[in-house]
């Protein structure tokens, strides 16, 4: 990686000089200061130890972290907490029972606001009621759930007696539900009739009894079904339990047990590139100290006062560490919406945003490049004057896009911080600090303090200000994953192996000239363009600079000559002709932008992309169909039917160039 294509391409997009200063305001008041980085720098364990100290433990942990047998990692291991009481019960022991922890909005329009008192009701009810069904301690509990009070609920019930859970997207079908299922060997399925999309009901329960149907799901021996929709379904009596006569009827008051702080609190399945998803494991103490901190530096929230709203599904683990166990930890009060941004109209999001006040947002890349293709027109109609910061995760963001965030979104006022991590990573690791950073659209700048990171050649050499190559973590991370679920050589192998005694993400990544880092997606995507390594995310990155592009997705395709050709499939912006002349006149914006070997061999305009839960482009899928190949595993897509279309709009030869 990092050959003069790429450095050309970072030229470019520093070219305009834009640097955005933290607003004055913000800094005098910031949670978090420049003071923070020296801190860590000096003394990181000891730092770790300190924000260790925002938790509420039953027993404080004198141990900070046990690197005895690396890449096992212990943290606090010798402390005890519950964190269903860390995010809930405090709260309400510390007067605010009556603050809202949750807003929530479904999509038809129904509304709900749970106070912390409400939600510690709530827990302690659900975890009675799981205990009833024979969940104990450690047994796994797979939830299957819309975006609705109840699926927090009972994330928090599982943690509250240490019962592991495993959300599944409830976009999966019910083989990729099966697959997680079995592997985690869940004795419990949370889930509901269905939730609401696109303005209709959308069945979950049915996929729950055909995943049940799976051979090695035999020991799940109850499901418990919210009612949200009321649709008609199957009933299986003696197995299938209704929440509501369950739930209701518990004791209110539940005395949270404190675990270890090395219990595990989930697991959550990724799929990667190949095969067969990883089960991804967190535990307590050190997770919940690094996301409640993350939460409370990187958005510097003020609970008192900020309302906060993360967009994602809590079936990404951006759902996990910031809509349910940072924000909580940290007593906010935050936004919970059920459904797409464009129902029943493409200004559903900015309309929540003024009707509640929203003044933290944090949302996805993709998010963002789809509200730019609906128009500026849409949020203009809103009053967004409440927000104060707003934040990117999931994929790089296009300097184009970042700068309309900013502007459109944030009033041109709004800092954004664009943040880096991973499932793995368990919270937030890379990215700028609203009082502290000025910032530069499309990069995620520094590791935050106490984290370290750095990006390294093929020999594992850091490489110098102005190049690139893989990003690692050169230092254990107290929310970092503990294992593969049932699978210590493959979390080593995957993670361990490529650099010894480095946490390999899977990144590329380059330093600018003043050392900040900037992401340039998987390096699986990386492709090799007679001899050159050529970023897909930069390539992407030009595409979606030209006005007639929305959104672009670029991967290599086996060529006899190049070794790969560069293909691109773009989303154009309403009202631009799908003609010649536009595909000639892409391919040279890009020649012009990132030099002439980068330039599209083929761009094929489409309706849509292949996106996982989290928005993310699966590129494998879109190399399958350049090299006109049957599709690997569809099973993570949101929308199955996109490959289709895609696949009908592809001549049948390759056009020559
Ligand atoms: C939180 C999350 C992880 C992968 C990661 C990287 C990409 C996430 C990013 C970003 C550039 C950012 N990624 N945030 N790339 N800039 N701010 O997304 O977790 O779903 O496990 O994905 O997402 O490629 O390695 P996960």
């Amino acid at each position: 990686m990092g050959d003069v294509v790429s450095n050309e391409s970072l030229a470019n997009l520093l070219r305009e000089e834009r640097r955005f200063a933290p607003p004055a305001e913000l800094a005098a008041n910031a949670n978090v200061t420049a003071e923070a980085y020296e801190r860590a720098k000096a003394d990181r364990l000891g730092f770790w130890a300190e924000q260790a100290r925002r938790l509420t433990w039953a027993t404080e942990p004198n141990e900070t972290l046990d690197w005895s047998n690396p890449p096992f990692a212990k943290w606090f291991a010798d402390g005890k907490l519950n964190v269903a009481y860390n995010c809930v019960d405090r709260h309400v022991e510390n007067g605010l029972g009556d603050r809202v922890a949750l807003h929530f909005e479904g999509e038809p329009g129904d509304t709900r606001s749970l106070t912390y008192a409400d939600l510690q009701r709530e827990v302690s009810q659900a975890a009675h009621a799981l205990t009833e069904l024979g969940v104990q301690t450690g047994d796994r509990v797979a939830i299957y759930m819309p975006m609705i009070p109840e699926t927090v609920v009972a994330m928090l019930a599982c943690a509250r007696i240490g019962a592991p859970h495993s959300v599944v997207f409830g976009g999966f079908s019910a083989d990729a539900l099966a697959t997680r299922i079995k592997d985690a060997d869940a004795r419990v399925v949370i889930t509901s009739d269905g939730g609401y999309r696109r303005g209709k009901p959308s069945a979950l329960k049915p996929a729950v009894d055909e995943a049940l149907t799976r051979p090695g799901t035999e020991d799940v021996r109850s499901v418990l079904v919210v009612r949200r929709t009321g649709q008609d379904m199957e009933w299986h009596e003696g197995r299938d339990v209704w929440w509501h006569e369950i739930v209701d009827r518990q004791p209110e008051q539940h005395t949270p047990e404190a675990f270890d702080a090395e219990h595990p609190l989930f697991i959550l399945y990724t799929s990667g590139t190949t095969g067969k998803p990883k089960g991804i494991l967190h535990t307590t103490g050190g997770y919940l100290t690094q996301i409640s901190y993350t939460h409370h530096a990187v958005f510097d929230l003020k609970p008192e006062s900020d309302v906060y709203w993360c967009t994602a599904d809590v079936g990404w683990v951006t759902g996990h560490s910031y809509i349910v166990y940072g924000p909580l930890s940290n007593g906010a009060t935050e936004v919970l919406y059920e459904g797409t941004p464009d129902t029943p109209h493409q200004g559903r999001w900015w309309e929540i945003v003024q009707k509640y006040g929203v003044s933290i947002l944090y949302t996805a890349p993709t998010a963002i490049r789809a509200c730019m293709k609906w128009g500026d027109d849409i949020p203009a109609k809103f009053d967004l004057s409440s927000l104060r910061i707003l934040g990117s995760v999931g994929e790089p963001i296009n300097p184009e896009a970042w700068v309309w965030y900013r502007k459109h979104i944030g009033g041109d006022r709004t800092p954004v911080v664009d943040t880096w991590w991973q499932t793995e990573t368990g919270g937030m690791m890379i990215t700028p600090l609203p009082g502290v950073t000025t910032t530069k659209p499309g990069s995620a700048q520094i590791p935050l303090p106490g984290i370290s990171a750095t990006v390294v050649d093929d020999e594992a050499n850091e490489v110098p200000n102005g190049a690139g190559g893989y990003l690692v973590l050169t230092e254990p991370w107290p929310s970092m994953l503990r294992t593969i679920w049932g699978d210590d050589q493959r979390y080593l192998d995957t993670y361990w192996a490529r650099f010894e005694n480095r946490y390999f993400a899977g990144d590329g990544a380059k330093k600018d000239d003043d050392g900040d880092i900037w992401l340039l997606g998987r390096v699986d995507d990386v492709m090799l363009v007679s001899g050159h390594n050529i970023s897909t995310t930069e390539v992407e990155s030009a595409l979606v600079s030209h006005p007639k592009v929305a959104e672009a997705a670029v991967v290599g395709a086996t060529d006899p000559q190049t070794t790969q050709a560069i293909c691109a499939f773009v989303i154009l912006r309403g009202g631009a002709a799908e003609d010649e002349g536009l595909v000639e006149e892409l391919r040279a914006h890009v020649a012009k932008q990132l030099g002439p070997i980068a330039k599209p061999k083929r761009i094929l305009p489409v309706a849509e992309l292949p996106k996982t839960r989290s928005g993310k482009i699966m590129r494998r899928l879109l190399r399958d169909v350049a090299e006109n190949r049957a599709l690997g595993d569809v099973t993570t897509l949101t929308d199955s039917s996109v490959m289709e279309l895609i696949q009908s709009k592809l001549p049948s030869a390759p056009s020559e160039d």
